[in-house]
């Protein structure tokens, strides 16, 4: 009794996935549960060669192609696949369809200062005003400012740029599509108007045919081409542009009680806003440096960045390194041992975007700031998780004032909900409760979009119904607000905000 059956691939920055999504009908009568099934997970991990930071595009396709064909090796006959990644990066094609070079990775240090060169030039009001989005290093127009001032021939030659969804789909399908969400992560769609920023784009040297018309999440791209079904031995499936941002995917899925909730997509990103129906422009937003993010279903997300769990996930490599290693669920035990509020952290300050050695730039920022430095692996995780539930609550409280709104708790999804310490930090510190759930949601809003596309989900709506339907929250309450208030003060302080 499945009433349908699809494939989704999230793509995050630390690991790719595979999940069957399949709508169960429990009785007759009753409305239907999705139940998830895991078929494919693996490490996502990102190639120095020479002085630039790549992304290992080529093992992300074949990755990609093992999750379909083990789907089918499952018995499973999903009727599409959808796929979604983080934002941002691309693949630059020839005329000829074959690609250019390998896709930079967001982090490559190739774009350090362009955001201060680029608002010079051309302002830093107007660039905001006309894209709505957050100024972050990596953002996409950052990456082809950098290799137009590096002189890269690849620009001369290209023809069409896809973005990481996009450009998996056309490895798959052989079809050239940019999807809507991931556009508006580029700094260079304009989200007031609704339209690509052609006039930025001839300013800054770049050619308007690399980019393609956005098409709508919950579109049919096409279906998987002759020789890849030959390949896999599979039939041919309909492959669709879900929101193929994964901070999109994982807003459609948020299972929240009203149409007025924040939320926090916490993985290696921590994600923290709100859903609003279009793009707030507002001085004040830019003022806070926050993004307008084009979502599923029309609507646009104002968010915000938080350096998220790649500081613990930087720190987890660093001691592996040195030979400890440990878990994620060993790191928690040791951070719950550890004293509270001994030192915080600014996670957004930008020396933490990608330094050679993570454990010693917490350090050097607690030695700056006259703190305590950590010491053992506790004191620094315990550090991270509680300087991260800190500036949610700070993050919370500016996209309340910007939305002009004020919510009752906040939704946590995403990978990092399996650590509840941070869960319970974060209620703690904002002093509200947390829902916590689903840890996949940016699977399962991928499956959402599919399930609207092949017309067994009827509207946003009813898509939320079904996951609040189909997965139960955990709930963390504030127990000590008090001494979590006195931290945000000594937070506040520290962070000179
Ligand atoms: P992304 O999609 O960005 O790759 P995920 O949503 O998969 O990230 O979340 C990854 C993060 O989740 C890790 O950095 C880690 O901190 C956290 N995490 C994963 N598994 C566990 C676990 N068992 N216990 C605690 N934390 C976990
Ligand atoms: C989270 C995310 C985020 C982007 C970043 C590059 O995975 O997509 O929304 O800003 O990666």
């Amino acid at each position: 009794n499945n009433t349908a059956t699809v494939l989704a691939f999230d793509i995050g920055a630390s690991s790719g996935r595979a999940l069957i999504g399949q709508i169960v009908q429990q009785n007759s009568g009753e409305p239907g549960l999705l139940t998830i099934t895991e078929i494919h997970r693996f490490p996502n991990i990102p190639v120095q060669i020479g002085n630039h930071l790549h992304w290992d595009t080529v093992m992300l396709l074949q990755e990609v192609k093992n999750g379909i064909r083990k789907a089918f090796q499952a018995g499973y006959t999903p009727e599409s696949y959808g796929i979604d990644t983080w934002g941002v990066d691309f693949g630059l094609l020839d005329s000829q369809g074959e690609l250019l070079g390998i896709p930079y990775h967001y982090r490559d240090p190739q774009t350090e200062g362009l955001i201060e060169e680029l608002n010079e030039k051309l302002g830093r009001e107007r660039l905001f005003q006309e894209s709505g989005l957050q100024f972050m290093p990596f953002n996409t127009i950052y990456q082809l400012y950098a290799m137009l001032k590096a002189g890269s021939p690849k620009l001369d030659i290209a023809e069409t740029l896809l973005l990481t969804p996009d450009l998996l789909h056309y490895f798959l399908t052989g079809e050239k599509v940019c999807e809507f969400t991931m556009a508006t992560t580029t700094q260079l769609y304009d989200a007031g108007q609704n339209v690509w920023n052609k006039p930025l784009m001839k300013e800054l040297g770049l050619s308007p045919s690399l980019f393609l018309d956005p098409i709508e999440p919950g579109t049919v791209i096409g279906t998987l081409s002759e020789e890849v079904c030959r390949e896999l031995k599979v039939p041919s499936i309909k492959a669709i542009a879900v929101a193929s941002h994964d901070t999109e995917s994982a807003a459609a899925a948020v299972p929240a009680h009203s149409t007025d909730f924040a939320y926090l997509v916490c993985g290696t990103w921590s994600l923290l806003g709100t859903e609003l129906s279009e793009a707030l422009l507002l001085p004040e937003v830019l003022e806070h440096n926050f993004s307008n993010e084009g979502g599923a279903f029309g609507t646009f997300q104002l968010l915000k960045n938080i350096m998220g769990l790649w500081i613990l996930q930087e720190c987890k490599r660093r001691w592996e390194l040195n030979g400890v290693n440990l878990s994620f669920p060993e790191m928690v035990k040791l951070a719950e041992a550890a004293e509270p509020f001994r030192s915080l952290i600014d996670p957004d300050d930008l020396r933490f975007m990608n330094p050679a050695d993570m454990v010693e730039t917490i350090a050097e920022y607690c030695r700056e700031s006259g703190q305590l430095v950590p010491e053992t692996e506790g004191q620094f995780i315990r550090c991270i998780l509680e300087s991260l539930a800190l500036r949610y609550r700070e993050v919370l409280e500016k996209t309340e004032v910007l939305a002009g709104r004020s919510y009752a708790g906040l939704h946590m999804v995403g990978g990092g909900i399996q650590n509840e310490l941070l869960c319970r930090f974060t209620a703690e510190a904002i002093g509200r409760p947390v829902w916590a759930g689903p840890i996949e949601a940016s699977a399962i809003g991928n499956m959402l979009l599919q399930f609207v596309a092949g017309g067994h989900v009827q509207h946003k709506e009813e898509g939320i119904e079904l996951v609040k339907r189909s997965f139960p929250l955990a709930v963390y309450h504030p127990e000590t607000p008090e001494l979590w208030s006195a931290a945000f003060q000594k937070y506040v302080q520290i962070t000179g905000r």
